[in-house]
C-alpha cells in the first residue's frame, strides 16, 4: 500500500551506474542535477564501486553507488525524476541490461511497498545485486528492507553472489 502522503518528507534511496563514456561525470552530473531539484535533499552519498557487468556480461565494467535522498514528491512523481535526469543527461535507449550512460534507479522509498507497471517498490532484484547492496550498506547498514524485513547489511552479507569484484574506487 503506498502510504505517502503528499508534502510529508521521507528518505528514499537510489542506487546510480555507469558503464559508457566519462563513466564518473555522469555519476557526479546525475547527482548534482538531483541536489538541484526542488523537492529533494541529497543526504548521503556512498563511494563509488567499479563493479563487473551483471545479466548482459559482454559490456563494460560499471561504476556503481548509492545515495539516501530526503524528499516530499511522491513514488511516481520522484520516478519521473529520476528518468528526466537520465534523459537530460544524455541517455540513449539501447538493449535491456545493456550499457547505459547514467542509470538512476529507485530502490527503496520509506516503507512503501507496491507493485505497479510502472513502479515496483521495493525495488524487485535489489536484494540479489551486489551492486546495490555493498554501497547501500555503506551507508544504510541498519535500514530494515521493507518486505524481507531484514537490515540491508544482513542482506549484503548474505548475498550468493560473488562479491570480491565489487572494489571502492573513489568517494564523491
Ligand atoms: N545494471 C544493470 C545490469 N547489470 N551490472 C552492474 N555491475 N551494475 C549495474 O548497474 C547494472 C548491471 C541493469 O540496470
Ligand atoms: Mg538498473
Ligand atoms: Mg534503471
Amino acid at each position: 500500500m503506498n502510504r505517502c502522503v503528499r508534502g510529508q518528507l521521507q528518505h528514499a534511496y537510489i542506487g546510480f551506474g555507469s558503464n559508457i563514456g566519462d563513466r564518473l561525470a555522469f555519476i557526479r552530473n546525475a547527482l548534482r542535477l538531483l541536489s538541484e531539484t526542488e523537492g529533494i535533499l541529497l543526504q548521503r552519498v556512498s563511494s563509488v564501486y567499479e563493479t563487473d557487468p551483471v545479466g548482459f556480461a559482454a559490456q563494460a565494467p560499471f561504476l556503481n553507488g548509492a545515495a539516501r535522498l530526503e524528499t516530499d514528491l511522491s513514488p511516481r512523481r520522484l520516478l519521473r525524476t529520476l528518468k528526466a535526469a537520465e534523459t537530460a543527461l544524455g541517455r540513449k535507449h539501447r538493449i535491456r541490461w545493456g550499457p547505459r550512460e547514467i542509470d538512476l534507479d529507485l530502490l527503496i522509498y520509506g516503507d512503501v511497498c507496491l507493485q505497479s507497471e510502472a513502479l515496483t517498490l521495493p525495488h524487485p532484484e535489489m536484494h540479489r545485486r551486489g551492486f546495490v547492496l555493498v554501497p547501500l550498506a555503506e551507508i544504510a547498514p541498519h535500514l530494515v528492507h521493507p518486505t524481507l524485513h531484514t537490515p540491508i547489511r544482513a542482506l549484503r552479507d548474505r548475498l550468493e553472489e560473488d562479491t570480491s569484484r565489487i572494489k571502492k574506487l573513489t568517494s564523491l
